[in-house]
């Protein structure tokens, strides 16, 4: 398998998941500027969408879509429990959550924030939705320890994406059930690893 990933982008996720499979992949960074992979090669080729994650696959077939890549690599080994089993309802609860995760977390607040293109009012439209969302996920995680019964790809998607608050100007200090989950979860083997990884390759370690 291989995966291509940017640092510290929503790319990390799966880095997570394969940490909790103990699958190692190999990785090629892709500069989401350019699109060209770190040996050079046309991403557009490899992506169409020229987006990360892809993940070539252990049947050598390329998988995009975060969502989706995080489900198979947690499918690939079952007892790790990174989602429930396929047809369970609790299936489809992990489904809900990734969705919210990429839909109106991820796309609808963090892209735009960061996307140089988007003018400041947008920004600004996508940083006064974070109150609203982050109350609801404070609700939904404030006697849990995880979105669902335990660890699964979806609290993968969450801590990536709460990675991002920092820089885009959000005190996650703010929503405290927040930031006990964040820093829960980052002291996580196979979240700290991926995270350190990244940072090293964003020069920021
Ligand atoms: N719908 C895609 C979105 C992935 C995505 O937005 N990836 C970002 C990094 S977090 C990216 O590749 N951005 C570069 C671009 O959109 O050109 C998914 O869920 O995988």
């Amino acid at each position: 398998m291989e995966l291509y990933f940017a640092p510290l982008s929503c790319s990390m996720a799966t880095k997570i998941a394969l940490n909790e499979i103990g699958e190692s992949a190999a990785t090629e960074a892709v500069s989401l500027k350019d699109k060209k992979t770190a040996s050079g090669k046309d991403y557009w080729t490899i992506n169409p969408k020229g987006q990360v994650p892809a993940l070539r696959t252990r049947e050598g077939a390329i998988l995009t879509e975060g969502p989706a890549v995080l489900q198979y690599v947690a499918d690939l080994k079952p007892d790790a429990g990174l989602a429930p089993p396929a047809g369970s309802l609790e299936r489809y609860r992990l489904q809900q959550w990734l969705n919210y995760i990429s839909t109106e977390l991820h796309k609808a607040v963090f892209a735009l924030v960061f996307n140089p293109k988007a003018p400041d009012a947008v920004k600004a439209f996508a940083i006064e939705q974070i109150p609203a969302k982050f109350a609801f996920l404070s609700g939904e995680l404030k006697d849990r320890a995880f979105l669902l019964d335990r660890f699964t790809v979806a609290d993968a998607y969450l801590v990536t994406v709460l990675n991002w608050c920092g820089l885009a100007g959000i005190d996650l200090k703010s929503y405290p059930v927040l930031a006990a989950y964040h820093q829960r979860l980052s002291a996580r083997p196979s979240v700290a690893k991926a995270m350190a990884e990244d940072m090293k390759l964003a020069g920021l370690a």
